[in-house]
């Protein structure tokens, strides 16, 4: 796939900036190096746009050390930033993973707060923006994502006034109560404050960031925008929500192969048909509410309200952060639940819950939502959850039941889904009998409602609608 690095004199009319690039570096046996494309609903959404544009994407290619060359794969400029093993630990691991991530999320766990990963962070930060400002042509567009890189913005703007910057965050951002925590609460605002727009999930993560911005910069807010005063004069910067989403019809067509129903009617047939199958996906992470759900679903068998004979709970539990010491605790009391639960409750060939730690490939994915009575995403908090929006654009038969959290992003989308709180045990599990006995006629009602809004409002609109509100004429 490289073809050289060489220098585009002119430099790219459109650069994402982004943590990871849209690639998997790969080392063969033999030593040489390969990329692997790493699906994703970003790059899906993002790649017509940069085919488009003359696109260049600045990001980590997931391993420590030197980094490689530029190089061009499908139709845009790939642009690998070097992380250390160390700063791959302090950056990453550390103040990205376990910093921001717990603090944005409702402090579920607790916040560390080291001045050296905050070191690493700026440090890091300072690399992806002069990457950027080395790859854009003058008063091109760049999109910078995620909380892994909020100082980008302001540095960027400092090396290139030139450009129209953007910036996504694909996680909550916090009231400003939680916020306050942050020692670097100010230096966060003033890199984000660098952006001439601001994306957020839902309306209420950024009125938590514009109320972050009055409290910490001593700003004033005027709808959903304010004014700032940097060495370029003054400038405007807006804050505003754009709830992402997935490639719907992209789904929707692999769902409907015929290879994916197939597959769909095996696992079915696998789980023991007619048993009625609820099943969760989910990063194992400790805001997706995982405990929560098995708790719920242990209590029904307790109370003999399911029994593995007419119900089953699959469980993907996709590994993740594995470095990280509270997803390593996570994991183990994740399992210890489902040992007990199995133990307590399995017959010999009929499990109660059948836990996978496992990554599958997309088509099985879509396979495990069709066969799926019921989709549980039982969030703590989340930006979005694709997962949710996923489940509904593949059921093209208009059956199963999304019993969906309040606290993620996708509530404000999905009206029609069964809402629950996942911390009321009691709510969670009255909520899944009635998904689990919803009769077919409200369920149809309830996903062809879901299926029109999921299958409008799809990713390729959200990039849209982002780029459109930054390219546009600035208010
Ligand atoms: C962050 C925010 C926001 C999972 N297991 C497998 C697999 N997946 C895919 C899912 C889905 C994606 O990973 C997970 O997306 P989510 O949105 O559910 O959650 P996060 O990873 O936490 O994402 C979130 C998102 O960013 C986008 O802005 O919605 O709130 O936390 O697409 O299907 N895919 C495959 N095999 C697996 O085993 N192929």
């Amino acid at each position: 796939m490289p073809t050289g690095s060489e220098v585009v004199p002119d430099g790219y009319e459109f650069v994402v900036v982004a943590n990871r690039l849209p690639v998997d570096r790969q080392v063969e046996a033999d030593g040489t190096t390969s990329w692997r494309r790493s699906p994703g609903g970003l790059v899906t959404a993002l790649e017509p746009v940069m085919q488009k544009a003359d696109g260049a994407w600045v990001g980590w290619s997931g391993a420590p050390g030197e980094a490689d060359a530029p190089f061009d794969a499908d139709g845009m400029r790939l642009v690998p930033v070097p992380l250390s093993a160390e700063e791959v630990a302090d950056y990453y691991e550390g103040f990205s993973n376990a910093t921001l991530w717990p603090l944005y999320h409702d402090v579920i766990v607790a916040p560390e707060f080291h001045r050296d990963w905050w070191d690493a962070y700026v440090r890091v930060n300072r690399r992806f923006a002069e990457a950027a400002a080395e790859q854009a042509s003058h008063g091109a567009t760049v999109w910078v994502q995620d909380y892994q890189l909020q100082l980008v913005p302001a540095v960027l703007r400092g090396l290139r006034p030139d450009l129209r910057i953007g910036f996504f965050n694909h996680i909550p951002f916090p009231p400003f109560e939680i916020f306050a925590q942050l020692p670097w609460r100010r230096q966060v605002i003033e890199g984000l404050l660098g952006a001439d727009l601001l994306g957020f999930q839902r309306v209420q993560d950024a009125n938590n960031f514009l109320r972050a911005v009055r409290r910490t910069a001593g700003l004033s807010t005027r709808g959903q925008s304010v004014r700032v005063q940097d060495a370029a004069g003054e400038r405007r910067v807006r804050a505003h929500a754009f709830p992402i989403s997935i490639d719907s019809a992209g789904l929707d067509a692999m769902a409907r192969r015929e290879d994916v129903v197939r597959r769909a009617a095996e696992i079915r047939a696998e789980l023991g048909s007619p048993r009625r199958i609820a099943l969760g996906v989910d990063r194992l992470d400790y805001t997706k509410g995982i405990r929560h759900r098995l708790k719920a679903w242990g209590e029904l068998l307790e109370d003999g309200k399911v029994t593995p004979e007419d119900s089953v709970l699959v469980q993907v539990a996709t590994p993740s952060r594995e470095r990280v010491e509270h997803y390593r605790v996570l994991r183990d009391e994740i399992e210890l639940t489902v040992g007990r639960i199995n133990g307590d409750h399995s017959r010999l060939g009929t499990p109660a819950v059948h836990y996978l730690h496992h990554s599958y490939p997309r088509e099985e994915m879509a396979a495990l939502f069709l066969a799926a009575d019921v989709m549980l995403v039982t969030s703590l908090r989340d930006g979005m959850n694709l997962v949710a929006k996923e489940y509904v654009a593949s059921r093209h038969d208009e059956r199963g039941v999304l019993v969906l959290s309040e606290f993620t992003g996708a509530a404000d989308d999905l009206p029609q889904a069964l809402k629950v709180n996942p911390h009321d045990i009691d709510g969670l599990k009255e909520t899944i009998l009635r998904a689990l006995s919803m009769p077919d006629a409200e369920q149809a009602r309830r996903m062809r409602a879901l299926r029109r809004r999921v299958l409008d409002r799809d990713v390729a609109r959200w990039a849209d609608s982002f780029l459109s509100a930054l390219q546009g004429p600035q208010p």
